[in-house]
């Protein structure tokens, strides 16, 4: 069925920027470049450049999913999601994500800074870049979201209802079926390679291991805790080197919504997850794999450092500091958890990660093999674990199960 709005293409793109006055004045349409760079798996995505330099970039929904098309009808209705998002964000963390210039609700279309020059930090990982600190920052970034628009630093009313505002029911039960869900079950959105059939067989033979997953799932759909990010991973990270050393920009957060904090936490470690794999069984540099090793500990550190500095000026002293220790364990627990949960819904659901895809067969067997052991460690696990600093072990003792070392 046709979209009931515009969608928008390169060529249409100009006229599109000269009809909104919201956008007036911020490039130069007569002068415009412009490139459909959509590699998501959901929405348009158009970068804008003049001939003086400057720049916009436009992303508009489809009402569909475009990686499967439009047998799968999604609400377009996830920009608004996005700008609320990264309109949170802005307000506390402005100089880790783009600024937003305007939403045009007619047509689904989010108009936000170029990020020109960037890269994505998942194209970086795979060619074995390194951004120091970047890990850090997106500690930062989780606990200053989740601080800033959970009830510690809003009132309970408004709190309740930003909460309501923010419900994104269809984007999250992507995330339930694909993430919870459909990878400890037989589902058409699966695939694999053959080789890795048996540690799929184990994984859903593990009953411990699907409990921990069905009540992680549990979590993440009644546990308003925060307004999360949604999909923090390393496609939604746009890094730079600069002169004062390597930054980062979140951008992407349609699938926004109150959840647990940790779920934010374990997408991003997941993800580092894909990375040190594909790290390992590619042999790269010493100091590389170092740095991709301490990197989630470098996160965790980063979020928890910004909680304790943020924590005294809570609304509600009933919340005392010991609930702030426990408060921090539970979403430990959760973050050991869902990054499990993440790592393992790439390797065999829908929506892969190019860091294991893109490898030789060799590797790509090796290093989803270690994500997969990894990962459901992780979750089966989480408990005893306890601690971010403990699944680097974990990590450690797969990697030389499977590499024979
Ligand atoms: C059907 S959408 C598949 C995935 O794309 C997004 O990036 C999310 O990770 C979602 O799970
Ligand atoms: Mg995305």
């Amino acid at each position: 069925m046709a979209p009931k709005y515009e969608i928008l293409t390169p060529q249409t793109v100009p006229a599109y920027i000269d009809r909104t006055p919201q956008l007036a004045g911020i490039v130069d349409t007569a002068t415009l470049e412009v490139s459909e760079v959509g590699d998501g798996n959901l929405n348009l995505v158009f970068v804008c450049k003049d001939a003086n330099g400057d720049g916009i970039c436009l992303k508009q929904s489809l009402p569909y999913v475009r990686l499967v098309g439009e047998g799968w009808p999604l609400t377009p209705e996830r920009v608004f999601a996005e700008a609320r998002g990264l309109s949170a964000a802005g307000a506390v963390v402005p100089e880790l994500v783009p600024a937003l210039y305007y939403l045009d609700r007619e047509h689904y279309v989010l108009a936000m800074e170029y990020l020109m020059g960037w890269d994505m930090w998942r194209s970086q990982l795979n060619l074995g870049n390194a951004h120091p600190g970047v890990g850090a920052d997106l500690g930062r970034f989780v606990a200053a979201n989740a601080f800033s628009t959970s009830f510690f630093s809003v009132d309970q009313l408004e709190a309740k209802q930003l909460l309501a505002d923010a419900i994104n029911p269809e984007l999250c039960k992507i995330t339930e079926d694909l993430v919870f869900t459909e990878p400890y079950i037989e589902a058409d959105n699966n695939s694999y390679v053959d080789e890795l059939i048996p540690e799929v067989d184990a994984m859903r033979a593990d009953t411990r291991l699907l409990a921990e997953a069905g009540s992680l799932k549990y979590r993440f759909m009644t546990a308003g805790e925060a307004l999360l990010h949604g999909d923090l991973h390393s496609g939604s990270v746009m890094v730079k080197h600069t002169a004062t050393g390597a930054q980062c920009r979140v951008i992407d957060p349609e699938f926004c919504y109150y959840g647990p904090v940790g779920f934010d936490l374990g997408a991003l470690i997941g993800n580092y997850l894909a990375a040190q794999a594909r790290a390992i069984v590619l042999n790269r540099p010493a100091e590389y794999q170092q740095w991709l090793a301490e990197m989630a500990v470098e996160t965790w550190d980063a979020f928890e450092a910004e909680m304790r500095r943020l924590w005294p000026t809570r609304l509600d002293k009933t919340w005392t500091d010991g609930f702030l220790e426990e408060w921090l364990d539970q979403v430990a627990r959760d973050t050991i958890g869902y990054a499990g949960c993440k790592a393992n819904r790439r390797i065999i659901g829908l929506a892969k990660v190019t860091d294991i895809q893109e490898l030789p067969h060799d590797e790509h067997v090796k290093a989803a093999t270690i994500v997969l052991r990894t990962a459901s460690t992780w979750i089966r696990e989480r408990d005893s674990l306890g601690s971010v600093a403990a699944m680097g072990a974990v990590f450690d003792a797969k990697a030389a199960e499977v590499l024979g070392s």
